[in-house]
């Protein structure tokens, strides 16, 4: 099972996307996704210019050795795009080892442990009612965990809500009401205004208000996208407490961690991180003290299947679960990637699901389903997405920003 071509696919089916195409000699073919939101070209660069001459000629069968060559090989580790090119590759050689057994990519992976991903959708609103109507409407479309964002008073737009003006002008119109897109396409980045005194005052009454409309039971998340210090993060996981969360996401910023530990003194909220993390390492601390409870690294970002089958086993010893990433800018192919790993291990959590619009679903043909506020991975050979080229050749590549965040003097902050 030689490797004869590997191609890198840009379109841009309502958002942007790069998909790594991996053809072997007897005529199978493997996807992996290597989409970096608002650096996209970085990583076509990075595979294009040096991983693609590395992959021809290559058995498609040594998925260990690859990443290992293509990790410890290039001598500079680490880092959103080498990791975001690394993790298509991964990901293309498990799809094609699939294909080849003729068995849907869990198989390979020890097998079925559930009978699907239990997902948490996005609710948001600029007020009350309107965030109520995003919850009733994610409850009717069956799922059964909730994110709640919204507006803060006194501030304009405010990342993760749909609802705010510019969500709603975003992404061509193909976001819906009620899925908030974070990258605009705009020539600079959209700014935003934050004021943490101001979310930290108002993010209690809203829990209180949705645990009272929609009663005790139904799992609740909220993000605090990097945005707070250590003691801010300690205060806000305390004053949540009443309300039952099933996580607090990103309270600190990635870079240094160890923060976490003041934050743990202080409140049982339990928390979540790792989206932006891109290897085994990030974690080391995290999992040997315990600091937290779920792991956000999608395959994209981590490596791929290979190393993130890695750290979930590790977070495993320490009794944390997987909360993979699972926003639109995780195309299709990443999506079906992270449901094979999530059905197969024994710690899964949860599964981030964001609904991708009409365009992606039609550019990308996925066998997932959703059933009962659960993702299930496809049973055809391999991960179960087929690119379609012609329908991609409809939507060009738009450069596409994520949104900065100011203070309200005007310096930039954390997001
Ligand atoms: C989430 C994330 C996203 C990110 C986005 C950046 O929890 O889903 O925070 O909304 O901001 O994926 O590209
Ligand atoms: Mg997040």
């Amino acid at each position: 099972m030689q490797i004869i071509s590997a191609e890198v696919l840009v379109s841009s089916p309502g958002r942007n996307f790069v998909t790594l195409r991996l053809t072997t000699d007897d005529g199978l073919v493997g996807l992996g996704d290597a989409t970096l939101n608002g650096r996209e070209l970085a990583v076509v660069a990075y595979l294009t210019e040096h991983v693609v001459p590395l992959l021809l000629g290559r058995d498609a069968h040594r998925i260990e050795d690859t990443w290992q060559y293509l990790y410890r090989g290039a001598y500079w580790r680490r880092g959103p795009v080498t990791m975001a090119a690394i993790s298509a590759v991964d990901t293309a050689l498990w799809d094609l080892k699939a294909r080849a057994a003729g068995l849907p990519l869990y198989q390979l992976l020890g097998g079925r442990s559930r009978v699907g991903c239990l997902t948490y959708g996005h609710a948001s609103g600029a007020d009350l009612p309107e965030l109520f109507d995003s919850v009733r409407d994610h409850l009717e479309q069956g799922f059964r965990a909730i994110r709640i964002q919204t507006g803060i008073p006194g501030l304009g737009s405010v990342y993760g809500v749909a609802s705010s003006a510019n969500a709603a002008a975003g992404a061509d119109g193909v976001t819906s009401r009620y899925d908030h897109e974070p990258a605009r396409r705009s020539a600079a980045p959209v700014e935003e205004a934050w004021d943490t005194r101001a979310y930290l005052r108002h993010m209690p009454g809203v829990f209180e208000a949705v645990r009272n409309e929609f009663g005790p039971e139904l799992p609740l998340l909220h993000d605090a996208h990097h945005r707070l210090t250590p003691i801010q993060a300690a205060k806000l996981g305390r004053s949540l407490e009443p309300f039952d969360l099933f996580w607090l996401e990103d309270v600190t910023p990635a870079e240094n961690t160890a923060v976490l530990r003041r934050v743990r003194e202080h409140t049982t909220t339990p928390l979540a991180i790792g989206e932006v993390f891109n290897t085994i390492w990030d974690y080391r601390e995290l999992f040997e003290e315990q600091l937290v409870d779920y792991v956000r690294s999608p395959v994209t970002h981590a490596g791929g299947i290979t190393p993130l089958r890695r750290i979930f086993d590790y977070a495993s010893v320490y009794q944390i679960k997987s909360g993979v990433h699972g926003p639109t800018d995780i195309s299709p192919v990443g999506l079906a990637a992270s449901l094979h790993l999530g059905i197969a291990i024994p710690n899964f959590g949860i599964q981030e699901y964001m609904r991708h619009s009409a365009a992606t679903d039609e550019v990308f043909r996925s066998g997932v389903t959703f059933v009962d506020g659960m993702l299930v991975p496809s049973e055809e050979p391999g991960l179960g997405v087929e690119y379609d080229d012609d329908v991609a050749s409809r939507y060009e590549y738009a450069a596409a920003y994520l949104p900065v965040n100011r203070l309200l003097d005007g310096s930039v902050h954390d997001w």
